[in-house]
């Protein structure tokens, strides 16, 4: 490719990397909007320019990558996942496709309990090097912001062992980690029948530390009938808010509670699984800009039939995003892009939409939408060469790993 410059530029322009020669998927306002034969120009690990490539200013970089085709899209963001937890549940998925029952299962202590054993055993250490062996497949293919959540400590100890992991994720990766505190994800056994006491715990003692310490970015609860009530989560939206951290629920994933208007009415930065909302809730969405997060991976290994009413949260214009929730029960995932191939098989989403879902969409969920989620000036330079033709292909390809060079914070990360 030959540039020209437009400006005969006695004002010399620098940037620390100029990358050129594929097309740029903006994914800006959550639609492709692409720009043919674009330029990016870095400049302290953001984007200082991008355009079409005739159109750029003669820069002095650097540094100077020519692409020979393909596409960049913004780095992926995954939104929604419990990555750190010990153990794993392998044998139980294959004892239940042996034909053992639920019952069974849980009557040898099977199931999320299991996880929370394993989770209180293991040393950071061990934690920490199982929940990278989950990370690296999910950094091959281009995502540079993940969100993960505690859950499986479910006491003060460990579950501020859990965000003291995840915070050491973030230190030694290139990678931009989001830390939810999920500490209302089940009862603990030694609470059984005192559900109100743990949530007293959580408010009292939990988040206060964790707020102290600055271990988590936002709070999250499971609102069901086998975890907590809405009045339950309630109690921990509103201690979380007195701390000036950001709410998301886990809601309407097996039955209709109306957790996500609860979570509208906090002004949530997300309401996730959602198989079961209703169009009052979704209104209620709406009117917060509560983003709705979907959760394909859960809904096809629970093989749930009732899918998350896409064309309603079309309708009110609630923002859809999509995640991996990798966890070692009901959605064992580490593949983000086999996520936008469900999402578009099974929940009927389109390829732009399931694309906006894991960027755009995404980093509003993280409420990071101001600096990451699209390719556009001023934002953190997050993004991804791949060698295709068309977006499409990202969600077309079912498993494999795409080749695909990643950039984060305006370096290529190997
Ligand atoms: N919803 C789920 O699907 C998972 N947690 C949640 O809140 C299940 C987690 C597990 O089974 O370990
Ligand atoms: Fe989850």
């Amino acid at each position: 490719m030959t540039e020209h410059s437009l400006h005969d530029s006695s004002t010399t322009l620098h940037c620390d990397s100029l990358w050129l020669g594929a097309d740029l998927v903006t994914l800006r306002d959550g639609h492709y909007n692409i720009i043919e034969n674009g330029a990016l120009a870095i400049k302290d690990g953001r984007i200082l320019w991008l355009g079409a490539a005739q159109d750029c200013p003669d820069f002095i970089a650097k540094q100077r990558t020519e692409f020979d085709g393909g596409i960049i899209t913004p780095g992926l963001i995954d939104c929604h996942t419990h990555l750190v937890f010990g153990g794993d549940r392998s044998a139980e998925f294959e004892q239940r496709l042996n034909g053992v029952s639920y019952a069974e299962i849980a009557a040898q202590g099977g199931g999320i309990i299991s996880t929370v054993n394993a989770t209180r055993q293991a040393s950071a250490e061990t934690l920490l090097e199982q929940a990278e062996f989950r990370l690296r497949p999910l950094l091959a293919e281009g995502v540079t912001c993940i969100e993960i959540k505690s859950g499986y400590g479910l006491s003060h100890e460990s579950e501020l062992k859990m965000l003291r992991v995840i915070r050491e994720l973030k230190s030694r990766h290139a990678v931009d980690v989001k830390a939810t505190l999920l500490a209302a994800h089940a009862v603990p056994p030694e609470f059984k029948g005192r559900a109100d006491d743990y949530i007293e715990l959580i408010c009292q003692e939990l988040l206060p530390q964790v707020a102290q310490e600055n271990l988590a970015d936002a709070v999250d609860a499971f609102c069901e009938h086998l975890a907590f009530s809405p009045a339950q989560v309630e109690r921990v939206f509103n201690a979380a808010r007195q701390l000036g951290l950001p709410v998301k629920l886990h809601a309407e994933q097996l039955s209709s509670l109306h957790g996500s208007t609860l979570a509208a009415r906090f002004g949530a930065l997300s309401a996730d699984h959602l198989e079961y909302i209703e169009e009052s809730d979704i209104k209620a969405m709406a009117a917060s800009g509560t983003v709705a997060v979907l959760l394909p991976g859960a809904y096809y290994l629970l093989r749930e039939t009732q899918c998350p009413p896409v064309e309603l949260f079309r309708q009110h214009g609630v923002p859809i995003a999509l995640a991996s929730d990798a966890n070692p029960g009901t959605s064992p995932a580490l593949s983000l892009r086999l996520m936008l191939n469900m999402a578009c098989t099974l929940f009927r989403m389109t390829p732009e939409e399931a694309l906006a879902g894991i960027t755009c969409h995404a980093a509003r969920a993280l409420g990071v939408q101001d600096s990451q989620g699209t390719l556009e000036a001023g934002k953190v330079a997050n993004f991804v060469h791949w060698p295709l033709k068309r977006p499409a292909e990202l969600v077309y390809w079912l498993g494999g790993q795409l080749p695909c060079t990643v950039i984060y914070q305006g370096e290529v990360r190997l």
